[in-house]
């Protein structure tokens, strides 16, 4: 065992999903070895005997410095003295799927080689995230000490050993650890197989149903080959790019109606398939069209609540509870009140959801940022999304779009957008922020969008299981007519700041109004409220999803 020494970065906080950083940060030498080490010293603390029987999972998205990261990591974690890796075949594993794992395989945790949608290559970005024992993200009391330690890491351990050959399944050893090079694919496979009846999609497809599946040159595209093509029969060329690259192809793997601009075009030509996906880089985000129709996060996630518990035989016994983030769309909500069962409103991150989901209070999570999941893993899961709707359009044999309308016509529609104002300065952007919420408390009753303003507020959330507090989630104003506009600042962004702006009107209009018009007025409203033009010198978002 070698011991390196190091002194701090002090950037190192990990953010809504982990440590996301231009990937030139991360070649810096010792910059991962810092932050791996600060987790291993973190999770250290809470074991007395040491990490000797305990198993580590490490896998990545297959973007550029996912190998080369993964082999320091694979040294290091033997150099800690690890009892057994578990590491994807060429160093892949999706983020549900490294949930699956260490759920499966009963693993103290995992590292993910991930940042996420960002775009990947040696001028693009790259990230890492450290997921505990129930196979979610650390939570935020984790991450806190996780950074402390990043603040005062003075060495850390490693092993002298050339690279170990990740392309073949097997085990090897590395000093005491034993490492075990797994098919990426098998225990998520397992897990969604339990779920769903891949019979009846089997039947869907032998019926002629058609789809279209963008992997966007990344993780899924192995998963989606398997499950949809060789599994469930979908035809060949249903699964489109399919090959995890290095640098996506050079795209954004984030999967919005703008960067999966091919997938939207194909829905919308005259011979478009029945049902349109798309995943992001690390396979947790999931985007669902019909033909020449879109449907949003926030409803995608009401009609997995509603139709799960009739279409899904992992859901039959019906839903303990729902849960979507504070800025997602409130479609969710009036479905939870049909079902009669509890609704929760927690901050923006997926590593709110993993105590509500081990205590049982809820099955079926999502956010606005086109990620939904269940407790089947502890992660947003993409695949999972899709083959919700496939068993819905099996259940129902109806278009997307009637599906949706349909719902519509029964609880009204939340109309929803979210706009992006990407690279602001960021002591502007912040200083924007913090001058609109010392105005809250004034801006009560104040005459906005048509209406009024009913209460504005940060959001806080006390988490129900443990207790904790986090405060300042978002900037909601809520309206006499139950619309809502509320803002925050990203955090998973690696160049300035990202204000994103969500902006809702809910209306029992059958769904029929022009989203564009009945959000204009909540929009301009936000605008001015922020006062966006006279502190970072913009009016129009870079990006709507
Ligand atoms: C964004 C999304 C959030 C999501 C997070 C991680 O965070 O808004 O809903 O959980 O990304 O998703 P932020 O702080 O930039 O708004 V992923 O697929 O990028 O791991
Ligand atoms: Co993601």
């Amino acid at each position: 065992m070698k011991t390196v020494s190091t002194s701090p970065f002090i950037d190192q906080r990990p953010g809504t999903s982990g440590l996301r950083k231009k990937t030139r940060v991360f070649m810096q030498p010792h910059y991962l070895e810092n932050f791996v080490q600060a987790v291993f010293n973190t999770v250290r603390e809470d074991l007395p005997d040491g990490f000797g029987s305990e198993t580590l999972v490490v896998g990545g998205d297959g973007r550029y410095y996912n190998r080369v990261a993964a082999q320091t990591i694979l040294r290091m974690a033997a150099a800690n003295g690890f009892g057994q890796i578990l590491v994807g075949r060429d160093a892949l594993l999706s983020t549900p799927a490294v949930s699956a794992v260490i759920r499966r395989r009963s693993a103290l945790g995992g590292l993910v080689l991930s940042a996420s949608h960002n775009p990947g290559g040696v001028d693009a970005d790259f990230g890492i995230k450290y997921n505990v024992r129930n196979g979610g993200p650390a939570p935020e009391r984790i991450t806190q000490r996780i950074y402390e330690h990043t603040l005062k890491i003075a060495e850390y351990f490693t092993i002298e050993h050339p690279d170990l050959d990740l392309a073949h399944d097997g085990t090897m050893h590395l000093e005491d650890t034993e490492i075990n090079v797994i098919d990426p694919l098998t225990d998520y496979t397992a897990i969604v197989e339990e779920l769903f009846d891949f019979e009846s999609l089997r039947d869907l497809f032998k019926s002629g149903f058609r789809m279209q599946f963008d992997a966007m040159n990344a993780v899924t595209g192995p998963y989606a080959h398997h499950i949809l093509e060789q599994r469930l029969g979908a035809p060949a060329g249903t699964v489109v790019n399919g090959t995890p690259l290095e640098d996506f192809g050079g795209h954004h793997p984030d999967p919005n109606q703008v960067n999966a601009a091919e997938l939207v075009a194909h829905m919308k030509a005259p011979d478009a398939p029945d049902l349109g996906a798309a995943c992001d880089g690390d396979g947790d985000r999931n985007l669902i069209l019909g033909r020449n129709f879109f449907v949003t996060p926030g409803d995608s996630l009401a009609l997995i609540a509603e139709h799960a518990k009739e279409c899904i035989p992992g859901y039959r016994k019906g839903l303990a509870g729902v849960a979507r983030s504070m800025p997602t769309s409130t479609a969710v909500d009036r479905v939870a009140q049909a079902l009669g069962i509890h609704f929760y409103e927690t901050p923006t991150g997926w590593k709110f959801f993993g105590n509500l989901m081990d205590k049982g209070l809820c099955t079926i999570c999502g956010e606005e940022s086109f990620g939904t999941g269940s407790d089947h893993v502890r992660e947003k899961d993409g695949l999972w999304a899709v083959l919700c709707w496939l068993a819905i359009m099996a259940a129902t044999r109806k278009p997307v779009s009637e599906v949706v309308r349909e719902h519509w016509g029964r609880f009204g529609r939340s109309y929803y957008q979210r706009h992006d104002y990407e690279g602001l300065e960021l002591t502007a952007a912040t200083q924007m922020v913090e001058a609109l919420r010392e105005r809250l408390s004034a801006l009560q009753g104040n005459p906005v969008a048509g209406s009024s303003i009913s209460d504005a507020d940060d959001f806080s959330y006390t988490d129900p299981v443990d207790g904790s507090v986090s405060e300042r989630q978002g900037i909601r104003i809520l309206l006499e007519d139950g619309s809502r506009i509320v803002c925050r600042l990203s955090g998973t962004g690696t160049e300035g700041a990202t204000l994103r702006l969500y902006v809702e009107r809910y209306r029992r209009d059958g769904g029929e109004g022009d989203i564009e018009e009945v959000l204009r007025p909540l929009v301009l409203a936000a605008r001015e409220l922020l006062e966006l033009r006279e502190h970072v010198g913009r009016d129009e978002p870079t990006l709507i999803t």
